[in-house]
């Protein structure tokens, strides 16, 4: 079995990307129910984040949402993130909260439609110069609700030119992810439903347009770690949005429906060159908190990452080679589930505190009183966002 004390250096290159969004509120078509001290401003969801990443080291970068977090000096902001010790990430741009795109945007018959679409992304590329991001993260609304509503195969098309517009705007260092997703806010069919339909789009592109993988958006039942497997094997993995889901796109604590799903995805990353300085694989996760404090929301996520990489890392790869190969069915099982089944827990903590860091993140943060001080500080405003 591989020890802990010989995975430590690997587990210092872990980076996940918060975003912006899971410090406002949002909810459900139901409520949405705001926790005291929400941020009102960029500003404050970026003075937040740090928390995390100050308790953890785990979290050193933060992702925007335009129009969401759109102010008037991207430079400026950039710099206000770097003075909290955080740097700007994925910038992910929005063309489902406006009543243009009510029939699509990208995919729209309307050639003005589609243009506005385009402009915004355009926004976002200039947007992401400024803020230093590297990623530009599309995810469509795009879809019908009835059989015979579009055209699916004209969508396709008008999709890919689309695309290709955005694309060529983009800097040298720049990269496009596109984000799939098999079902919401349309019923009957997505323009990007699934990784296949990304890849095909993106790989028509060229070499830095990559599929972004969000661990919410599949049916149930789907091998994820699979899709996994098969886009590092292609080189065409470009992201992850990471949460967990019951049901549907909760977009619930990652790790918190089901470890071992997210066990078994990290160790495909691992296996797959995913992880580790020669990767270009960005670790986001997407989340909303609805009923729990934001920002401990946040923290026990990048945790959970952190755990189940551990106990990913913790995998025998020779040993599991060899009884694969010998046709040592129950071994080989054996050699990942004992892994699994690796309390970490505890090393974890040591390892934190040998480094600087608080052993309980999560008992840390409470007890600094910073939870306190913003929902004093944070009276009158609203946000922009899912919730606003
Ligand atoms: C909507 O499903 C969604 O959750 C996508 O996953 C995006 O990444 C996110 O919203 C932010 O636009
Ligand atoms: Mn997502
Ligand atoms: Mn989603």
């Amino acid at each position: 079995m591989t020890t802990f004390g010989s995975i430590t250096a690997q587990l210092t290159e872990q980076a996940i990307e918060l975003p912006s969004w899971a410090f406002g509120n949002s909810g459900t078509r139901f409520k949405v129910f705001s926790t005291p001290g929400t941020p009102r401003t960029i500003q404050e969801k970026i003075a937040d984040a740090a928390q995390v990443h100050d308790y953890t080291g785990l979290a050193p970068k933060v992702a925007l949402h335009i129009p969401w977090d759109k102010v008037d000096d991207y430079s400026a902001l950039r710099d206000f993130a770097g003075e909290r010790g955080l740097a700007l990430g994925t910038v992910n741009s929005n063309t489902f909260q406006d009543d243009a795109y009510k029939f699509g945007s990208l995919t729209h018959t309307d050639a003005a439609v589609r243009q506005k679409a385009i402009d915004h992304h355009f926004e976002c590329i200039e947007i992401m110069h400024a803020t230093g991001s590297a990623d530009l993260k599309i995810w469509l609304a795009d879809g019908t609700n009835y059989p015979g509503q579009g055209d699916i195969r004209g969508r396709q098309d008008r999709l890919a030119d689309s695309l290709g517009a955005i694309y060529t705007r983009l800097g040298e260092n720049q990269r496009l992810v596109l984000e799939y997703k098999f079902f919401e806010p349309a019923f009957y069919h997505t323009d990007v439903p699934d990784w296949g339909t990304s890849y095909a789009q993106v790989a028509a592109l060229g070499d830095r347009a990559l599929v972004c993988l969000d661990t919410g958006h599949h049916a149930p039942g789907t091998n994820i770690e699979f899709i996994v497997a098969q886009l590092l094997r292609l080189g065409k993995l470009g992201s992850f949005d990471f949460n967990s889901r019951f049901y549907a796109d909760d977009d619930l604590i990652v790790g918190a429906a089901d470890p071992f799903q997210l066990f078994r995805i990290l160790y495909e990353v691992i296996r797959g060159g995913g992880f580790g300085p020669d990767s270009t694989v960005a670790f986001m996760l997407d989340q909303c908190h609805n009923v729990e404090d934001k920002i401990p929301g946040q923290i026990r996520s990048v945790l959970n990452v952190q755990e189940m990489t551990a106990r990913a890392l913790l995998v025998d790869r020779e040993a599991l080679t060899a009884a694969q190969e010998s046709g040592d069915v129950l071994g080989a099982n054996g050699l990942l589930m004992d892994a699994f089944y690796t309390d970490v827990r505890p090393a974890l903590a040591a390892w934190r505190e040998s480094r600087g860091l608080a052993a309980d993140p999560m008992a840390a943060y409470a007890a600094s009183g910073y939870q306190q001080q913003i929902a004093a500080d944070r009276v009158g405003g609203t946000q922009a966002g899912w919730g606003a």
